[in-house]
């Protein structure tokens, strides 16, 4: 019991021990001891289908009491078996999961080991989340991850009791989802014929490596429904009206600009490229919006970006600035607003709820349903709060695990210094100095993975394990851990990753294999400092000219 990551709301150790052998049965109502089943793969358990007067008992019981609430569950393990109560059918996959964390670290490996003993201590855990929104964020756009990788991060997620996946499906460097309606959008706006390897003022150097992928529709149906399986709700990402290069080159007369010519962006930073907002513009977004709807099933949040947007384009063009005027808008900033309050009134007709970068929430006119991913620090994620809008904490600081661990040369290149593994762990989302009806509008916190210098699985293993753990530990238990008892679990829970397969960062630093080296991927410590960074944001998100670029 007390090895737990994330640690349950409470938990107390009995005495003795009971023994689950692989191949168990477990009872309840289906889609609950199904969720149980799934928790605990290895095991390879039976879901027994029992009927009033049979003899037969399960190992492992599950029952269901709303009451308890969503995600919730109470388990007690005792010789005879373990007794699951859930609120839901999230809870008693959680419980499982807590179960999995009681057996050996064996528990976490796809087949079983022989000899291991699968017995756990006797006892009672009580749990339930402390926020609703616990979030990974991929960007799947800078550099595509195959399926297999988003698979594996749904089940990396579910082992931490995270429960939303955020995909950035499109962005200048790329557009990584299948359109029957706009096939451009796939075909050319989905890959590049090289990508930057330096940057040395205005010399560039470039791999000469073409770089692609897109996930077909039915991808991410499959995706959906894994996900769904084990408690994560996907939330797909169209970020727009900024970072369009890969739509423009697929669909340049979407341009603010139309008689520039664009193309997949090879190098990072924020590009000038803008969609227009006219009536076309809408057109395709929306009916590409409701593909990837359709696609993924049950669609509650739908991100749609509004982040770094350069309005010069919007400016200078005189039919925008006719369309603006016809609308009765003073600025290209009450446009933008205008355009993303457009789009999240049509995704609300379709039952989903509009999320946005901070930005689009200092433009204003948001939706009072809108949710609000503040990057850019505490202050603009109260205002948002004190607005009345649900936000999810996702500063850069702490919650950029794009950036290095340490300021050390040894690190793998990182985006800027340094962000640790306590860092994390020390992160209040909901601050208590913040009025408690400000501090309610915290409905979570998540964790981004930006791709730039995350070329593959293995280095997504490594920027996003173990700092993931101590995001799920402040996601699942409403606020940060206690150092100590963190780092002791944190230990212990290191071993399971080992089973899993994972690539994770030792907290000593990184395997000779994981270094740097001394070629591109080598790591420039203080070139930026994430502090820095995080002040320069925090005066941008006071300026009027909200919408400015900033990194
Ligand atoms: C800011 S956060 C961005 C991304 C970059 C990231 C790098 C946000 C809404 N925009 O486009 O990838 O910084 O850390």
């Amino acid at each position: 019991m007390k090895h737990l990551l994330p640690a349950p709301k409470h938990a107390e150790t009995g005495s003795g021990s009971a023994e689950i052998a692989p191949g168990s049965a477990v009872s309840g109502p289906a889609p609950l001891a199904d969720a149980v089943r799934l928790a605990l793969p290895v095991l390879d358990l039976r879901v027994l289908d029992l009927r009033p007067g049979d003899a037969a008992v399960a190992a492992v019981r599950v029952e269901e009491d709303p009451r308890l609430g969503p995600e919730a569950y109470a388990m007690t393990i005792t010789g005879d078996g373990v007794d699951i109560t859930a609120g839901d059918r999230a809870g008693a996959f959680y419980a499982g999961q807590t179960l999995r964390q009681l057996l050996p670290a064996e528990a976490f490996r796809s087949a079983l080991v022989p000899g291991t003993s699968w017995t756990f201590p006797c006892g009672r855990v009580e749990d339930a989340p402390g926020f609703s929104w616990r979030g990974a964020h991929l960007d799947v756009a800078r550099n595509f991850l195959p399926k297999r990788e988003v698979l594996r991060m749904i089940d990396l997620m579910a082992l931490h009791k995270l429960n939303r996946l955020h995909l950035h499906l499109a962005d200048d460097q790329g557009w990584r989802v299948e359109s029957r309606a706009f096939p451009l959008l796939h075909e050319v706006g989905s890959h590049r014929p090289r990508t930057i390897t330096s940057r040395k003022g205005e010399e560039l150097a470039f791999d000469g490596v073409p770089h692609g992928g897109y996930y077909t529709l039915a991808d991410l149906t499959e995706i959906a429904a894994y996900a769904r399986a084990r408690a994560v709700t996907v939330v797909p990402e169209i970020d727009v009206p900024g970072h369009a290069c890969a739509v423009l080159a697929a669909y340049p007369a979407l341009a603010s600009r139309p008689q520039e010519r664009y193309e997949v962006l090879d190098r990072w930073g924020i590009s000038p490229a803008i969609l227009s907002p006219l009536p076309a513009t809408v057109d395709l977004l929306t009916t590409v919006f409701a593909e990837i709807a359709d696609a993924l099933g049950d669609v509650p949040y739908f991100h749609i970006g509004g982040d770094e947007c350069v309005l010069d384009d919007w400016a200078a063009s005189a039919e925008i600035s006719a369309y603006q005027a016809s609308l009765g808008l003073e600025s290209t900033g009450d446009l933008h607003a205008w355009f993303l309050r457009r789009l999240a009134d049509a995704l609300a007709e379709r039952g989903s709820r509009t999320v946005v970068w901070d930005e689009a929430f200092v433009s204003g006119r948001l939706r009072p349903d809108t949710i609000v991913m503040p990057w850019r620090g505490e202050h603009v994620a109260r205002r948002a709060a004190a607005a009345g809008h649900d936000v999810v904490a996702t500063p850069v600081f702490p919650m950029y695990f794009d950036y290095a661990e340490a300021a050390s040369p040894e690190e793998p290149a990182g985006l800027g210094d340094a962000i640790t593994v306590a860092d994390v762990a020390a992160f209040a989302p909901a601050p208590s100095e913040w009025p408690e009806e400000e501090r309610a509008r915290v409905a979570g916190v998540q964790f981004q993975l930006w791709s730039e210098r995350i070329p593959d699985g293995r280095t997504l293993d490594y920027r996003a394990w173990p700092r993931g753990c101590a995001a799920a530990e402040v996601a699942w238990t409403g606020g940060p851990a206690g150092p100590k008892d963190f780092f002791r679990r944190l230990d212990a829970h290191l071993a399971r990753l080992d089973a899993f397969g994972v690539d994770y960062r030792p907290l000593s630093g990184p395997r000779p294999w994981q270094r740097g080296g001394t070629g591109w991927r080598r790591h420039r410590p203080g070139a930026v400092a994430v502090h820095d960074v995080m002040r320069h944001l925090h005066e941008l998100s006071l300026s009027a000219d909200s919408t400015r670029p900033s990194l």
